[in-house]
This record gives C-alpha cells, sequence and structure tokens, in this order.
C-alpha cells in the first residue's frame, strides 16, 4: 500500500499553490494524498482577489474524516486563516510527524492569517509540530530578530527551536546572492546551498517545498534525507517551471520524474 499524505491548507483555484499544489506533489512522489481545506482564496497567476476562511468545526471535521479512515504517514499544515482554525489542528491527534509551513501571506501580498492567528501558531501549532519551514520573513517575525545573514538565520533557528519545535529549516530564497537553507535538527546544522534560477515563475515554492519534504518522510525518510530530496525536487521544478498563466506562474510539479 503506498504512504499517505495529510496536507491542511487553503484552496488556489489556479493550482500553482496550496492544496492543488500539495496533492500534485504528493501525487508526484507517490504518496496518496488527502486533505482538509482550511480558507478558499481567489486567485490566478497574476492577483488574488478575496480570501474566505471556513469555520474551524468544518475543518476539524474534515481532519477527523481523513484520520479515522485513511490515518497518515505525515502531514503539513499550510496556510490556516484564524485562531480558531489553528486551536482545532493542534486539538487533533494525527499520530504522524506533522511538518508546519508558517504561511502568513500570499506570493502577491494578501493575508492568509489574521493577526490573532499568530498567537495561536506560536502558542498552540508550533509545540505539535515535527518541522517548521519559515521563509526568511516568517523566521523573522517568529523569532523577533531581523534575519539578512546565514548566521542571523541559525539564530532565529535556535530561537524558534526555544518555543518548542524540535527541527527547523530556514528557507533563504530571499538571501542576496544565491539560495541558501538551514537546518537546525537534534541540535545539528546543516546547509542547503543552491544555484539561483533567474524566473519569475514561483508561484507556490514554499507550498511544493513543503509537500516534498512531507511527501518522503511519509515514505520513511529522515528529516535531514528529506529536505536534501526535497530540495532538488524544487530546484529541478523551479529550473523547468511550465511558463503557465500571464503572472507568476506555477512550478514543475512533475519534476524528479525518476522518483
Ligand atoms: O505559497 C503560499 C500560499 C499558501 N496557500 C495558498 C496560497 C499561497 C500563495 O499564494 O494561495 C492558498
Amino acid at each position: 500500500m503506498p504512504p499517505i499524505a495529510l496536507t491542511i491548507a487553503g484552496s488556489d483555484p489556479s493550482g500553482g499553490a496550496g492544496i492543488q499544489a500539495d496533492l500534485k506533489v504528493f501525487h508526484q512522489l507517490k504518496v496518496y494524498g488527502t486533505s482538509a481545506i482550511t480558507l478558499i482564496t481567489v486567485q490566478n497567476t497574476k492577483r488574488v482577489s478575496k480570501v474566505e476562511f471556513l469555520t474551524a468545526e468544518l475543518v476539524g471535521e474534515q481532519i477527523d474524516a481523513v484520520l479515522e479512515d485513511l490515518p497518515p504517514n505525515a502531514a503539513k499544515s499550510g496556510a490556516l486563516g484564524t485562531a480558531a482554525i489553528i486551536e482545532a489542528i493542534a486539538s487533533r491527534a494525527l499520530g504522524c510527524p506533522l511538518i508546519v509551513d508558517p504561511v502568513m501571506l500570499s506570493t502577491q501580498g494578501p493575508a492568509l492569517m489574521g493577526p490573532s492567528a499568530l498567537d495561536a501558531l506560536r502558542n498552540k501549532l508550533l509545540p505539535k509540530a515535527t518541522l517548521l519551514t519559515p521563509n526568511l520573513h516568517e523566521a523573522s517575525v517568529l523569532a523577533g530578530i531581523t534575519i539578512e545573514t546565514p548566521e542571523q538565520m541559525k539564530e532565529a533557528a535556535k530561537r524558534i527551536r526555544d518555543l518548542g519545535v524540535p527541527s527547523i529549516l530556514v528557507k533563504g530564497g530571499h538571501l542576496n546572492g544565491h539560495p541558501l537553507d538551514i537546518l537546525l535538527h537534534n541540535g545539528v546544522f546543516t546547509e542547503f546551498p543552491s544555484v539561483r534560477v533567474n524566473t519569475k515563475h514561483t508561484h507556490g515554492t514554499g507550498c511544493t517545498y513543503s509537500a516534498a519534504i512531507t511527501a518522503f518522510i511519509a515514505r520513511g525518510l529522515t528529516i535531514p534525507d528529506a529536505v536534501d530530496r526535497a530540495k532538488r525536487y524544487i530546484h529541478e521544478a523551479i529550473a523547468t517551471a511550465p511558463g503557465l498563466g500571464g503572472g507568476a506562474g506555477p512550478l514543475n510539479h512533475w519534476a524528479d520524474s525518476l522518483g
């Protein structure tokens, strides 16, 4: 039987980010994908014009339906919307590793998390996370420091670990120069350098990356190995983006075709 992964995230009708991206990545990486939708966006590659949150009850019931029948080997969370939704997720025993991608803003700007949700994320969900995957902005908000250098990324990771998160992957895609991701796992830092791809097609990069990590963890890889495999997947997915849409287009979710 294939491993099962669960994504708890928002809907992107253009298919490049959110639930839609996560399910494509799970499928491509040979993991059976299940989902619980937290919010619905109205967007395409050029604009985000609306975000509507589902009720916490509805989100919780979707998770319960999946857990009851298709217990996941790994789960991830993406855009979560409200404090009530975050509390509904944190109150469930998922029974598997949880990868939390602390999505705060959509690529084009609008908030995918209300202000009160930040406290719930910090106090309720982070202590349940196996691995947190913040970008520089999210790591800066959670750690309370400015981040412009790899040393500051490491300092932020240590501060976030002290909030109760065992493993943190700080993603340096927005660093000046080439991207560098830094993993803090079991007290050890591992650096994942890559070569910057010059492209405007980066829609859903964070979702795609954390979904790939989740898929490899569902397949039984350790966290460092899952990050390493996912990093290679995301690099290829960006470098071979299909060029769809008139704005920031989606990645090539068919990457890693040898799987
Ligand atoms: O990549 C962040 C993200 C997460 N979830 C949804 C999104 C986006 C970015 O646009 O739309 C639903």
